[in-house]
């Protein structure tokens, strides 16, 4: 089934490095790399170490349809799978966030239709359709991580676990019928085989309906230098711009946008058929706004590289002279990001005693390629480190407002987006 719902990317895997454009087929190259990279959500234990799998994280921008993309790929099975380590619910906030996303799309998209259909793509532990569900509305996720996927349907959320392409869209269809909206949230940016994604959505999607999905947002990592957004999982890193040229190809078209400040900044795109329906006036905008910023221009991405060697610089040098100085430093959220963080920049367990993470099935593991542990938070709360390099500073103020008595004893933390920085 793989092999024909991704008969696209099957060219692209392996050692394979692409040098045409996903999207529209022109040359690519990287405009820099990384370096050798690990799966990012690949947590170990030690006896793994010597068969950990590495591939050469290297960024690319289409000077023709303005797609960032990575060259090289892990294959989806070597990311998505039965021991999937991130749960979308570990986040308090992000379930209200998920909550509010599922509020619009039902006053917006949903409401007063006689029998409402909902399918979102990659559902996760089913932190956005819950939403639907509890609300008694037909639902559907498709989400590939069997393990995640068990957690949604536990929680009573409709739920197959399958990779989608157009196969598996006109099989839904042919179940369910057509869907008034599809959903997907930091979901489209992992899928190589935009295209069949794609005709899978034109071939489920009602025709009036909508499909509604946001991402880290590529105005944002530049403008941030959130290198970190950068790992096998996000294959795309998408803008308005680099959206509505892929999608046109297939006769969608990008009706709204809605900057998000989840993940460190996302954007919402929501597209329906060509022609359907009205296009909002924040579309024209942002696509100024996108050109304004250079986000077209193969500069801007020399410039981001630059300021990826400074972020680089600045974070070894405090931490080298921390421990030089006998401090400290543990790290807090074992997030994917933080697995380029580590290995581009060279972080060790020398520098970074331990990691606090809250999900059971990264405690007791390695980080994947820095090999640093990973605690539950109980251990962070026993022995407050000197200081906390803060690898979820997306959740910087959730974090905050839990930790006001380490950072009130005293406890420092280190952040290193937007740039390297102690604090308070
Ligand atoms: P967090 C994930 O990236 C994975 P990650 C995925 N690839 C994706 O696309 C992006 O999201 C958008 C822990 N934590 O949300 C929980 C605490 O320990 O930044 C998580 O392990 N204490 C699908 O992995 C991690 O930090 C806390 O108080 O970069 C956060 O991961 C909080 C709030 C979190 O996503
Ligand atoms: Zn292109």
């Amino acid at each position: 089934m793989y092999e024909r719902q991704y008969s696209v990317y099957v060219w692209h895997v392996g050692d394979f490095k692409l040098d045409s454009c996903r999207v529209c087929g022109a040359p690519i190259s990287p405009f820099m790399s990384f370096g050798q990279m690990p799966i990012a959500n690949g947590f170990l234990r030690p006896e793994e170490f010597a068969d950990e799998y590495f591939f050469e994280l290297a960024p690319a921008f289409c000077s023709s349809c303005h797609m960032f993309q990575i060259v090289e790929q892990p294959e989806p099975q070597a990311m998505f799978h039965e021991n999937y380590a991130f749960f979308s619910s570990t986040s308090k906030y992000m379930q209200d966030h998920f909550k509010a996303f599922a509020d619009d799309v039902s006053e917006r998209f949903i409401a007063g239709r006689p029998s409402p259909f909902v399918v979102e793509l990659g559902s996760n532990d089913g932190i956005m359709l819950r939403n639907f569900a509890a609300a008694g509305i037909h639902h559907l996720g498709v989400e590939p991580s069997a393990n995640v996927a068990e957690v949604a349907r536990s929680n009573g959320v409709e739920t197959i676990s399958v990779f989608f392409g157009a196969e598996t869209a006109a099989d839904i269809a042919d179940q369910h019928g057509k869907a008034n909206a599809i959903l997907a949230a930091n979901v489209m940016c992992h899928i190589p085989d935009i295209q069949g994604v794609a005709l899978g959505v034109r071939s489920l999607l009602a025709d009036d309906g909508v499909f509604v999905f946001e991402d880290p947002y590529l105005g944002d990592m530049i403008e941030k230098t959130s290198y970190d957004q950068i790992y096998d999982e996000h294959v795309f890193i998408f803008s308005a711009l680099s959206v509505a040229e892929a999608f046109r190809r297939h006769g969608l078209e990008l009706i709204d946008v809605a900057p998000q400040v989840t993940h460190g900044g996302s954007m919402r795109y929501t597209l329906a058929f060509e022609g359907a329906r009205p296009v909002s006036s924040a579309v024209e905008t942002i696509l100024a706004k996108e050109r304004a910023q250079g986000l077209d221009k193969p500069e801007t991405y020399d410039r981001f590289r630059m300021n990826c060697e400074t972020s680089r610089r600045d974070l070894m040098t405090l931490l080298n002279e921390l421990r030089e100085a006998g401090k400290r430093v543990v790290g807090y959220g074992a997030t994917s990001k933080s697995t380029t963080t580590m290995n581009y920049c060279g972080v060790t367990p020398d520098h970074v005693e331990f990691i606090s993470d809250t999900t059971p099935i990264k405690q007791g593991k390695c980080t994947p390629g820095a090999h640093i542990p990973v605690k539950p938070h109980a251990d962070f709360a026993a022995a407050p480190p000197d200081y906390t390099l803060l690898f979820a500073w997306n959740h910087q103020r959730e974090i905050m407002a839990n930790e006001t008595s380490y950072t009130d004893g005293g406890g420092k933390w280190i952040t290193y987006i937007p740039k390297v920085e102690i604090f308070p």
